[in-house]
């Protein structure tokens, strides 16, 4: 049976799920035999990201070399789960251009509140505090996708559920 590298991309606010559907998607996957790699925004950022900020600038130098990663990765024939806030339309535009049908993004579609009373790393206290500044989804924008392929509201769907409908959307476009 063929099988095709391809990304899915995770879009949404910090707190809204991302790593972790990717987490259990990448479990599911490997489980039916898929090469797979993990890129995390906050992963990234302690290694090859770790000269950037979270100013417009240094976010959208993060998603770009995140782009270029994940498509050396795909070049290697692997199957890559990319969990990024990547807040800004343009730059996502820009990695789905370097991965022509090869793109599946999945926006994560968690309310803000929702995100708040989560809040597993206190990255919202310490910023309704005033200790740090540029937090998405209070100072800093996110531009909601307008034609993701996916999308899901972690507070009202399961992870097992969301998993079942990556897979199912996969299937559909003949990918696994
Ligand atoms: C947003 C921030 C910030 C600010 C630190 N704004 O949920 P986390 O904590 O574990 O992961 C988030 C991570 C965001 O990195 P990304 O590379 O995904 O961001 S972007 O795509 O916008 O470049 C969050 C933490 O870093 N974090 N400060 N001010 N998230």
């Amino acid at each position: 049976k063929q099988q095709e590298p391809f990304v899915i991309w995770f879009t949404g606010l910090s707190g809204a799920g991302k790593s972790t559907l990717a987490g259990a998607l990448e479990r599911s996957l490997q489980a039916e035999g898929r090469h797979t790699y993990l890129l995390d925004g906050d992963r990234l950022r302690l290694g090859l990201n770790r000269d950037l900020g979270f100013s417009e600038h240094d976010r959208q130098e993060n998603i770009r070399r995140a782009g270029e990663v994940a498509a050396l990765m795909v070049d290697a024939g692997l199957v890559v789960l990319a969990a990024f806030i990547s807040p800004f339309r343009v730059d996502r535009d820009a990695v789905r251009q370097l991965l022509p049908g090869r793109f599946v993004e999945v926006f994560i579609d968690t309310p803000l509140h929702v995100c708040e009373a989560r809040d597993p790393k206190g990255l919202y206290r310490r910023a309704r505090a005033g200790l740090i500044k540029n937090v998405t989804g209070l100072d800093s924008p996110f531009e909601a996708p307008q034609a993701a392929e996916l999308r899901f509201d972690t507070s009202s769907c399961s992870v097992a559920e969301a998993v079942q409908q990556i897979h199912d959307y996969l299937r559909s476009r003949h990918a696994l």
